[in-house]
């Protein structure tokens, strides 16, 4: 009856909060500093998608926006879902709202579990100027890679550790000033952003490799910067505009510059290009044409042939060669100068994605693509048949890429609690629970514990199973001293919460409480056995259930504290033999008055089971005390919501440019 109480309960609230016009974001009681985004999922095919969380940082634009000193509750950021859109994870509050990229996790470092991501460069202390970040499955800053002393920040576009976890890829872009020769115009000289990447040893942040497009391709090579262009000042044209490094085992690299729609293939023993797929000087012969590409990546290779993929988005902000955009899985042969479609993926939506994006196969074959705009991504088969698609019910955001990935998080911190008493009179309290516990993942449900003093025993006042980040419970009674106890599928132990104390109404009457006597604390060892007592006597009407019979089905229940010999013999001659009296004998007065009232008031509380679901309905139907309360509650812990401007709102891609004026 209580279930179906909280079930009604759960979906009057529901309908009624409908109406809040940022619905597309999530709140939480326990965690009201977060607002994460929610998704709309669609499933086409759940058996063959693969395990795993998804990965995402969800921007609002991708630079920067100017301080205001306004609050802002934490919406962008590293966040991790599972694959029905639950959040898992919110790390925003980790680097305080800034935009993160790239974000994924590693599981190839050194067999435990990481997480990496970007930071962006912050506008409001340009000291700091970003930085790659690698977590523990604490969520425990392991190791910080800072960028190059000589360039603006840490390049957005690429954080790839690569196997065995001692280096990482990184692009650099660097401003220069050059000669036009390439442009046959030597006496003239602009500034260029070149395009290139380092590599880093993750443990010393040593820079172990260097390379640097002037180095290696032309100015004229750019579809950006045209011979007919003028010279520019500092910064300069981005000339290139590399977005993707990787590495093979041969130690070769294979580098993405979107502005020469091209991807090169360079030498590990000299930085030579070894050759060039795509743009104006193809080395291949091709049987296929891509554009604009991004987040390129080895799949496989031995040296001389290599399978690779990446996001032929085809299209950019200032116009499109295609009308969808497509992931490509490309076979190239470095003898015979070939290059081969193998697998082609379409945007299952049929869209353009002008602007960044990835593509990843996963262990099982799957191939997960993130389309970046609004959070569109998709998981394929291997054949290519399309198995799910989602995209955030918030237009206002798009995540740079985002992966699929297996992950076990264990947060150090315990779970967050928070607990609230209200009701209409001292028969009819109910106390409502809230409890999450953020970047735990396998948590499959909570216990509920009260404890009659801050040092009485725990009294078990029910479980709940985990279905969403946050769980809901709620049970008779003024319940005080409250811990929530994460347990795993096979009901292990896996962290409690601190206890905390039932917040109450600072005016109950205001609350809707209507009694004359200000309410207190129950004993939860009468309650919660009261509530297992109805539950178990079903047929029985609650009514007819006598304190004595309560009392009796306690004994059962809380034998374990029955033989530590309570020093009350009041209460035991009672019958409260169950009863944990706490070991300090001066305050078994009072104790005993708290025991008298409290029996007294089970037999109130077996009658309340009935009149709680009575409450709820009447508070559903005129919209009533309860769902006031609840809101108050919200209120208080949610604070008020502000837009972050959308990604829309910038022209083009061109934010290292912006970033160093
Ligand atoms: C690399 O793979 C290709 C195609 O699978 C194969 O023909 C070639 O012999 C391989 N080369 C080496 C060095 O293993
Ligand atoms: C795009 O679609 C339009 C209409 O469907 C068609 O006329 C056009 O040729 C297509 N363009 C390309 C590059 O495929
Ligand atoms: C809770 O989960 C267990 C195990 O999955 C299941 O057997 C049980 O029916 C669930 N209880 C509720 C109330 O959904
Ligand atoms: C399939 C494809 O990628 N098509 C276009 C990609 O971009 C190039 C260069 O802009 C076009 O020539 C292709 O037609």
């Amino acid at each position: 009856m209580l279930f179906l109480g909280a079930l009604l309960l759960s979906s009057c609230l529901q309908t009624v909060g409908a109406a809040r016009h940022d619905e597309d974001l999530m709140s939480f009681v326990t965690l009201p500093e977060v607002r994460a985004l929610k998704w709309e999922i669609t499933h086409h095919d759940r058996e063959r998608q693969a395990p795993g969380y998804w990965f995402v940082a969800p921007y609002g634009q991708i630079s920067p926006e100017t301080p205001t000193h306004k609050y802002q509750q934490y919406q962008v950021g590293p966040y991790i879902y599972d694959s029905d859109g639950v959040l898992i994870w919110a790390g925003p509050a980790l680097f305080d709202n800034r935009n993160t990229f790239d974000f994924r996790a590693n599981l190839n470092m050194d067999g435990e579990p990481r997480l990496s991501f970007i930071v962006a460069w912050d506008i409001e202390n340009g000291a700091d100027r970003g930085n790659g970040v690698i977590l523990d499955n604490h969520y425990q800053v392991e190791r910080e890679v800072l960028p190059l002393v000589d360039v603006h920040d840490f390049n957005m576009h690429e954080f790839n550790i690569m196997d065995g976890g001692k280096t990482v890829l990184a692009c650099v872009y660097r401003p220069t000033e050059v000669s036009l020769e390439d442009f046959g115009r030597p006496n003239e000289k602009s500034w260029v952003v070149s395009g290139g990447f380092a590599e880093f040893d993750i443990e010393t942040n040593e820079l172990l490799t260097q390379w640097n497009s002037l180095d290696h391709l032309s100015l004229a090579e750019s579809n950006m910067f045209h011979a007919w262009d003028g010279p520019q000042g500092a910064p300069g044209w981005d000339y290139v505009h590399a977005n993707a490094v990787d590495k093979n085992e041969a130690g070769d690299y294979i580098i993405s510059m979107r502005f020469t729609n091209t991807i090169y293939g360079v030498s590990g023993a000299d930085g030579s290009v070894m050759w060039r797929l795509g743009g104006l000087e193809s080395d291949f012969t091709e049987d296929f044409t891509f554009s604009k590409q991004h987040d390129v990546k080895f799949v496989s290779s031995n040296g001389t042939h290599h399978v690779i993929s990446f996001l032929n988005n085809a299209s950019d902000e200032r116009g499109n060669d295609e009308n969808l955009s497509s992931v490509l899985f490309v076979e190239l042969d470095t003898v015979a100068m070939t290059a081969h479609v193998i697998q082609r993926i379409n945007r299952p939506d049929g869209d353009l994605t002008r602007l960044r994006g990835s593509a990843e196969t996963l262990p099982n074959g799957n191939i997960f693509i993130g389309w970046s705009e609004r959070g569109y991504q998709s998981e394929h088969a291997p054949n290519g048949d399309l198995l799910m698609t989602a995209r955030f019910a918030s237009s206002r955001y798009s995540t740079y890429r985002a992966y699929k990935s297996e992950f076990v998080g264990r947060p150090l911190t315990p779970p967050d609690l928070v607990a609230s008493v209200y009701g209409t009179s001292n028969s009819d309290m109910s106390t409502i629970m809230h409890v999450s516990w953020n970047g735990a993942t396998d948590v499959a449900g909570w216990n509920f514990y009260a404890q009659v003093y801050d040092r009485g025993e725990p009294v078990f006042i029910g479980h709940a199973n985990k279905t969403d980040f946050e769980t809901l419970y709620i049970v008779d009674g003024y319940m005080d001293w409250i811990t929530a106890e994460a347990v795993d599928r096979d009901g292990n132990s896996m962290m409690k919460s601190i206890v905390v104390r039932s917040e109450i109404p600072s005016n109950w009457h205001a609350a809707g409480f209507l009694g004359s006597t200000i309410p207190s604390p129950d004993d939860p060892s009468l309650v919660s056995s009261a509530y297992e007592n109805s539950k178990s006597s079903s047929s029985q009407s609650a009514t007819d259930s006598s304190a004595d019979q309560v009392v009796e089905d306690n004994t059962d229940a809380t034998d374990a504290t029955d033989t530590t010999g309570s020093t009350d013999s009041t209460a035991n001659s009672d019958g409260m033999a169950g009863m944990e009296m706490g070991d300090d004998s001066d305050s078994s007065l009072a104790d005993a008055k708290e025991v008298a009232k409290a029996v007294s008031k089970a037999y109130e509380v077996i009658r309340g089971v009935g009149g709680l679901l009575l409450f709820i309905l009447i508070s559903c139907s005129v919209g009533g005390v309860l769902y006031a309360v609840y809101r108050v509650i919200r209120r208080r812990k949610t604070r008020s919501y502000q837009h972050v401007s959308s990604v829309e709102d910038l022209p083009t891609e061109q934010i290292h440019l912006r970033s160093q004026e």
